[in-house]
């Protein structure tokens, strides 16, 4: 269904989809995605989870560095009040802070902005403002983690089937049942198996949504400095989807974390909060993960880019009418 990744959409659909008026075409979308929302924020609230609302401007955000998967094109600083702040690129540091302070174990429905850079408007796959639903979840390990996605997408595609039967059919799509658990693969295995392209390749070859471990990234996710091994993991969708799903169990110690901003580039200061928790020995052990939520409902209405989704479409390098 889905074309070649990389090259999913072209120019005209882009200019048609950052069109005003394409609205109308798209609004069984906006009705899935409605019932998509509904079912994992009511299973959420459900397991005990707490909701709580984002920020988008801080002295602080996710540096997004070092990532494979990152091609930022800029980062947005303004002043406010005589003071530097930023667009939120992720609410991770904010995560850190507030599981450790209370609540223990909550979700928030953040909005992210990220410059990506132009040529990922093809992809089908990227977006310049987006959604993420994340949790978090003190003392957690990753399978608690995996256990939380796993039901609330899982719900959610079962209502949509049970629900939107007439919408699915005019839409065309022939949505499956996701049945957890889902498989675990490293991400070393996978380079084993179809070599360093293997993130290019993984959502062509599964059949059923894949957790991949152990990817090298940000100074704030959990590595185990003697094996080498990162404690962190993506969810991968079928039919060339691929990615969804981002998070960590987390470093919580003064000296590890110290060392990896260090070892990144990055500045001190810039996480001095989350510094001064870990120093106090307050920073809490945790768990938890961000889900895009514009990603996932164009998975379940079988989009073929995920603006698709967006009432008015963010596409890198594409600044729409409205
Ligand atoms: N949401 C991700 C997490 O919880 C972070 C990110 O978006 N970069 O780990």
């Amino acid at each position: 269904m889905v074309l070649e990744v990389g090259r999913r959409v072209d120019d005209a659909s882009i200019a048609e989809l950052t069109r005003a008026d394409s609205i109308e075409k798209r609004r069984a979308h906006f009705a899935v995605g409605t019932v998509v929302l509904k079912t994992m924020v009511e299973e959420l609230i459900d397991m005990g989870f707490e909701w709580v609302l984002p920020v988008m401007l801080s002295r602080t955000t996710d540096p997004l560095w070092p990532d494979p998967g990152a091609s930022i094109e800029k980062r947005i600083e303004l002043e406010i009040y005589g003071e530097r702040v930023r667009t939120m690129q992720s609410m991770i540091v904010h995560k850190r802070v507030l599981v450790s302070l209370g609540p223990e174990k909550f979700f928030i429905l953040s909005p992210n902005i990220r410059i990506e850079k132009r040529e990922r408007a093809y992809t089908g796959w990227h977006l310049y403002e987006f959604t993420q639903l994340e949790i978090e979840m003190a003392y957690a390990r990753m399978q608690d983690v995996f256990r939380v996605y796993e039901r609330i997408m899982s719900a959610a595609v079962r209502r949509v089937r049970e629900e939107m039967r007439d919408v699915l059919q005019a839409l065309g799509r022939e949505l499956p049942e996701l049945r957890p658990p889902f498989k675990v693969v490293s991400r070393r295995e996978l380079v084993k198996k179809y070599g360093e392209d293997w993130e290019r390749r993984l959502p062509h070859e599964i059949r059923e949504p894949v957790w991949v471990t152990d990817i090298p990234r940000e100074f704030y996710d959990y590595e185990d400095f003697e094996t080498g091994e990162w404690r962190n993991y993506d969810l991968y969708l079928p039919e060339g989807y691929g990615e969804v799903i981002s998070g960590a169990e987390r470093e919580y110690e003064y000296e590890k974390m110290l060392t990896k901003i260090k070892r990144d580039g990055l500045r001190a200061e810039d996480f001095e909060v989350l510094l001064r928790l870990a120093r106090e020995g307050r920073l809490k052990p945790s768990a938890g993960a961000g889900l895009g939520v514009e990603r996932f409902i164009a998975y379940v209405v079988g989009a073929r880019h995920v603006a698709e989704v967006q009432p008015f479409p963010r596409i890198p390098g594409f600044v729409g009418e409205l």
